[in-house]
Parts: structure tokens; sequence; C-alpha cells
């Protein structure tokens, strides 16, 4: 291993120490100082380079603020911050944590299944109690998210890709009406070129009010939510959860013939996600039946949710091409592109592994590329939360625990010993 190489193994885990909070880590402290769902998920992977006990608790108190119902959050807010917006009052959240009320993509399973497998024994002492959460937060998505079997969000914040070309036809139908004035907290961590639009803002507020005032009561919120768009992110992400789950409980001798059924059911719902004249996988309205007509890296995550399209290696050809560092959140081509703003195109360390990580478990060489874009993107500009595709300029949050994570469980020459 190189010198740089080393260097950067040392401050990755200085950012995660940084970010340690005892029991949980913080994205990074100012832009979003609460637990994050998916964030957490991937600290626990890289945690598990150095401390596979660590990486345990990480994921031990995510799982502690499951809901009655099943949900794990999108946020847990353990102590008060007023640095960010919308907190725990404008969420009214009903679990054990204070909450958000939403969920986020499920890569939990995966990341523990990764965890597990760094100390086989002490995996099967410390997931077997989390094994019946996990199937009841997957039974939760298969109960309230499924239109014809792929998963479906209710916020654009519930698939982690906030400002996604793929909601802008939902949100341009939302009315807004009282939402009422607030104000943003994010803007003044970050440059507001790099963030979300108020037009955007209005809209997530407005959903987390409407949430609120139903109390995340999932049937009201079914008949009454006009926000519903099925999304690869989610299906690709709980389909391979549901793979990563099943194998962890047939280690430790459980019955998991209920998740052989989900698998089946998932497969089917990610046929309904392939957009034929888009030549791609995307994500499609559930109210209207509209597709986004949109090629994110999130189209990409087929092989991660263990299927391989042989059409999507076209499309992924195609606009690595157009940029510098790839994966792209968004294709480079469209005129929405905004190479700057977010998930609008920058291009995200944790994506990058997503997709390569299924692409080299099915043998397919480009897997490999994208690794070593993501290693160039590290190594140049350091730790940030993205990074422009055009140049690698860092864009968003700084110090940030999963491009850390990232590099510790998986770009980093000492991930692959
Ligand atoms: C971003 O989302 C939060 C809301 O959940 C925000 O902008 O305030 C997204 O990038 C999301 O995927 C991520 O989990 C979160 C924390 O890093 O930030």
């Amino acid at each position: 291993m190189t010198t740089e190489a080393h260097k950067l193994d040392a401050t990755a885990k200085e950012v995660l120490k940084t970010n340690d909070k005892g029991t949980y880590t913080i994205p990074t402290s100012g832009l979003y100082p609460y637990q994050w769902n998916w964030d957490s998920a991937f600290a626990a992977m890289g945690f598990a380079q150095y401390d596979v006990d660590r990486a345990w608790t990480e994921l031990d108190t995510l799982i502690s603020g499951q809901w009655d119902n099943g949900m794990v959050p999108h946020i847990l807010f353990h102590t008060i911050d007023a640095g960010y917006f919308p907190g725990p009052d404008v969420w009214g959240g009903t679990g054990p944590i204070p909450s958000s009320g939403i969920s986020q993509p499920p890569i939990a399973a995966t990341m523990a299944r990764m965890v597990f497998d760094k100390d086989p024994a002490m995996g099967a002492r410390r997931f077997a109690p989390l094994y019946d959460k996990f199937v009841a937060w997957h039974q939760w998505f298969m109960d309230w998210r499924l239109d014809k079997g792929a998963v479906c969000i209710t916020h654009p914040w519930e698939a982690g890709r906030d400002n996604a070309p793929d909601w802008d036809g939902a949100m341009a139908r939302l009315d807004p009406v009282g939402v009422g004035d607030y104000t943003r907290r994010d803007t003044s961590h970050v440059d507001g070129d790099m963030r979300p639009t108020k037009h955007d803002y209005d809209r997530y507020v407005w959903l987390v009010q409407q949430g609120n005032r139903l109390k995340w009561d999932e049937a009201a919120l079914l008949q009454q939510n006009p926000f519903r768009v099925a999304d690869p992110t989610m299906t690709f992400t709980l389909l391979r959860a549901q793979r990563d789950l099943k194998a962890m409980g047939e280690s430790l001798g459980r019955d998991t013939s209920v998740l052989d059924k989900h698998i089946r059911t998932l497969e089917a719902g990610a046929v309904t996600l392939w957009n034929d004249a888009l030549g791609s996988y995307d994500s499609r309205d559930a109210k209207t039946g509209e597709w986004a007509n949109s090629i994110s890296n999130a189209s990409f995550l087929c092989w991660y949710g263990g299927i391989d399209e042989p059409r999507m290696l076209d499309a992924l050809e195609l606009v690595m091409s157009k940029v510098s560092y790839g994966v792209p959140s968004f294709n480079p081509m469209d005129p929405k592109f905004d190479s700057k703003r977010y998930w609008r195109g920058p291009v995200w360390a944790v994506m990058n592994m997503l997709i390569s990580k299924g692409m080299n478990e099915m043998g397919i060489k480009q897997g490999e590329q994208i690794r070593q874009s993501t290693v160039d993107l590290i190594t140049e500009q350091g730790f940030a939360e993205y990074y422009d595709p055009c140049d690698g300029t860092p864009a968003g949050g700084h110090t940030f625990t999963w491009t850390a994570a990232i590099w510790l469980g998986w770009a980093s020459p000492s991930a692959r010993v």
C-alpha cells in the first residue's frame, strides 16, 4: 500500500472519530447534527474495518429507534440541535426516540452482513437479537410502500436522493398551501447553489406537516398523500437487503421462507421500473403512471439488487463518457443536469460503492472503473459529501462520515485484503 493510502486510512478514521457521538455517528457537524439511517449503516461498514464491536453498536442504536409498526426512521434526533431544520417538533414522530416519520433506503441489512462477515462468531451473537427487527422493518415496506411490486417513496427524502429530477413531475403537482413561514438552516452551512431550491423546500416541509397532522398513520397517508413515486433506489436496495437478511437468517438457523416470497415480489416489481423508450430503469409516478424519464445513479443499482441487465451497461458507458468522474447522479446529456446541485448531477461515493459492488459480484469489469474513479476523487479532494463530476470540485458538507466509511470499507487498498 502507498504512503498516501496509509495517510488516507488514518484521516478517514479521524473523520469517523470526529463525527462519533459514542453510540451513533452524525454525517457531519453543523449541516447534519443527528443520526441518519443509511449514513449510519455505511458508518457501521467503515467501523468494521478496525472495530467490529463499535460497528454493531452503530446498528443497535439505529434499530433502537424502530416504531411499533416496524418502520426505522430516516433521522433519529438524539439530542436537540437548533442548527437543523426541520427538527423533531415539525416531524412529530411517534417512535421511542424523537424522529422523522419516514424511512430511508434500506441498506442496513446489507451493511450488517458485511460487518457480520468480519467476525462471524460476534456477528451471530450481535445480529441474533436484531434479526426479527430487520424482518419487521422490511415487512413495513412490503405492507405500505409497494406499487406493482416496486417500492415507492412518500417523500423525496425517503429515497435519500432529495432533489433528484425523478420527483419533479410529482412535486410540481403539489400545492404547498398553508406551509407557512420557516427558516432553512442548510443554506447557512453550505452554498445555496449546491442545495435544493425554495420550490422544493416548500413541498418537503408541506409533506412533513401533512404526515404530522395524520400522526404518521400509514393507512391515512396512503389515502391522502398526493406524493407517491416508485423508485429504483428503494426497490433495488430492499431487494438486496432481503437477500442479505435471508443469508444471515439462514446462518442463524431461522425460517426465512417469508423473505423468499418478498424477493420474488420485488423481482417482479423491478421489471415494472424498466422504461423501454429510455432504455433504462426509471422512476414511475404511482399516482399517474408517468415515467420520470430519468437515468440516475439509482438506475445502475440493478446489479446490486441481483439483476443483471446488459442494456444498463450501454447507458452507463454513455453517462460515464460525458464526465471526468463517474457515476453522475443524473444524466449529463439531459438539460436538467446540474453538476453542483446535490442529487441533480454530482457524484456520490456511497452510490458508487453500491453500484460497483453489485457489478463486481457479477464479474462485470466496469465496476472496477467506478471504484477507481472514487479513489481518485477522495485522493484528490478529500472526504466531501459529494463532488462535481465534471472537474471533481468537492461540494456540500466536508469531513463527511459516509465518504470516510466508503474509503475504509471499500475504496482503500487496505479494504481489499
Ligand atoms: C441529505 O438529506 C437530508 C434530509 O434527509 C437533508 O438534506 O437535510 C441526503 O443526501 C440524504 O441522502 C442523506 O442521508 C442526508 C445526510 O447525509 O443528507
